[in-house]
């Protein structure tokens, strides 16, 4: 195969695929023995596969692509940059007009007292960027033991050594190691871990967890604390209302700077442009990727707030830090044509004030099913708990095993849900419309009763 096509045969595309792709977070055994599906066009909320099925896709690809799938406009954006100037870089003295044009505009749209950013390739890159620029921040100040960073157990801050650090997946830690200076307090996950407690209670307990990690490390050796609004990968795990106050209380009263994630948040996916004004969060910095360019290329980066951002450009000298690709003037175009519609199609007022609560209220429905434990949703984003016994909130025994039914048995049924552990998620293109929210609600019903007669007929619920 010499060139790229989207006709060849399925079988072939696969076969060539499981020789030479090594693909990301993949069981490789598992992948070259099922094959991997091939995805080979994108229209609004749906994909088409490579035998002509269409798909609903109820991930928005991994949670990014936020105006939809197929939107010409961004295509002919990027080309037209391209033409113009396809790259240069952000170093030495130089920039570009979409760098400056992007930078004023994420600003504007920032919340009060960010005025610059930080541009990179990712989510992962704006976390390692994270790292390096609150410990270059404090070492300015003149306090370079103030170094260590307090991150979450189940969270998700990317794969790079530093992303996989500041995350707390234990699976990732055990492989390549975490880097020192790091440590991972409890995630505020009521369904899993609340017991008894009601869920502000618990919320509390949670966050007094970081007043005791900064007491345990001494406060003059925490520089900050990292989180995301909600957890996306963790399993959309939505924080009780009584959790993000309290962080904020204890990062401002203790000194420690607070980094909202909004990988995942930002562009509307929580009814407002940044989870953090959902959650009431006032974060001294904002990583920021996926929607930022709703994947169309890859783009991400750091929005600073002044009290970060002034320390950063006086008296500390150079930060050597940057990417090749920081600022790449095509990504720069796509993210700028992107926000553009979701401005002018005014896509996260429709999240807040319309079809969030559309698709929540027929969310909230999926919760009678005997399968779902819980059924929760904020503005576009959301989850089921799969459980064999609703009242107790108990789990299946065996892990997972259940969430990987309900996600095949859903592919099968056209939707792309995605499965963390035995929780279903969902976060579809901010676009989709009444009548798709229909169709998927539709297909979660029918994959769930799918799941339930798999786990009855195989025994693994109780008759
Ligand atoms: N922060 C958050 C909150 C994320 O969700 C990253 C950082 C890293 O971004 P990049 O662009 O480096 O991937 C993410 C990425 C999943 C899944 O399976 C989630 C992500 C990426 C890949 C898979 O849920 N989130």
């Amino acid at each position: 195969m010499n060139q790229l096509s989207n006709h060849f045969p399925t079988a072939e595309l696969q076969n060539s695929d499981a020789a030479h792709h090594l693909h990301p977070f993949s069981d490789h055994e598992t992948l070259i023995r099922e094959k991997s599906r091939v995805i080979v066009r994108g229209e609004g909320v749906f994909l088409w596969d490579s035998d002509g099925n269409r798909i609903m896709d109820g991930m928005a690809g991994l949670w990014c692509v936020n105006v939809g799938h197929g939107r010409r406009e961004i295509a002919d954006a990027v080309h037209e940059q391209m033409l113009q100037l396809s790259y240069y870089n952000t170093f030495f003295k130089t920039t570009h007009p979409p760098v400056v044009a992007l930078s004023e505009k994420l600003t504007e749209l920032s919340p009060d007292g960010f005025n610059r950013v930080f541009f990179a390739g990712s989510g992962s890159e704006a976390n390692d960027t994270v790292l390096r620029m609150v410990r270059h921040h404090w070492a300015i100040l003149g306090r370079p033991e103030k170094s260590h960073i307090i991150g979450r157990k189940n969270g998700y801050h990317g794969s790079t050594v530093a992303g996989a650090s500041l995350g707390g997946m234990s699976g990732m830690h055990a492989q390549g190691g975490v880097l020192s200076g790091i440590s991972h307090i409890r995630q505020p996950y009521w369904f899993d871990e609340g017991g008894d407690l009601d869920p502000d209670a618990f919320g509390l307990l949670c966050a007094k967890a970081l007043e005791e990690e900064i007491d345990r490390l001494g406060e003059d050796k925490v520089a900050a604390f990292i989180a995301e609004p909600l957890q996306g990968a963790g399993g959309v795990i939505i924080p009780p209302p009584s959790y993000w106050p309290e962080i904020g209380r204890i990062c401002r009263e203790r000194d420690i700077l607070l980094v909202a994630d909004e990988v995942i948040c930002g562009f509307g996916r929580t009814g407002a442009w940044w989870g953090s004004e959902t959650f009431g969060i006032e974060p001294d910095l904002m990583p920021i990727a996926k929607g930022l360019s709703s994947g169309y290329l890859p783009i991400g980066g750091v929005l600073v707030k002044d009290t970060v951002g002034d320390v950063i450009t006086s008296g500390g000298g150079e930060f050597y830090h940057g990417f090749t690709y920081s600022g790449h003037p095509a990504a720069c175009a796509a993210a700028l044509k992107n926000i553009e519609i979701l401005q002018r199609e005014r896509i996260v007022e429709r999240v807040h004030d319309h079809i969030g609560p559309y698709l929540q209220a027929r969310w909230a429905s999926l919760g009678d099913h005997p399968l779902v434990g819980e059924a929760r949703m904020v503005g576009l984003v959301g989850a089921l708990e799969l459980v064999p016994d609703k009242p107790s909130r108990k789990r299946f025994a065996n892990e997972g095993l259940a969430g990987g039914i309900c996600r095949d048995h859903s592919f099968k049924n056209g939707l792309v849900m995605r499965a963390v552990r035995d929780s279903m998620i969902i976060s579809p293109p901010l676009t989709i419309t009444e009548e798709e929210v229909d169709l998927l609600v539709a297909l979660v019903e029918k994959t769930l009763d799918d799941t339930e007669h798999t786990l009855r007929s195989t025994g693994r619920l109780s008759a």
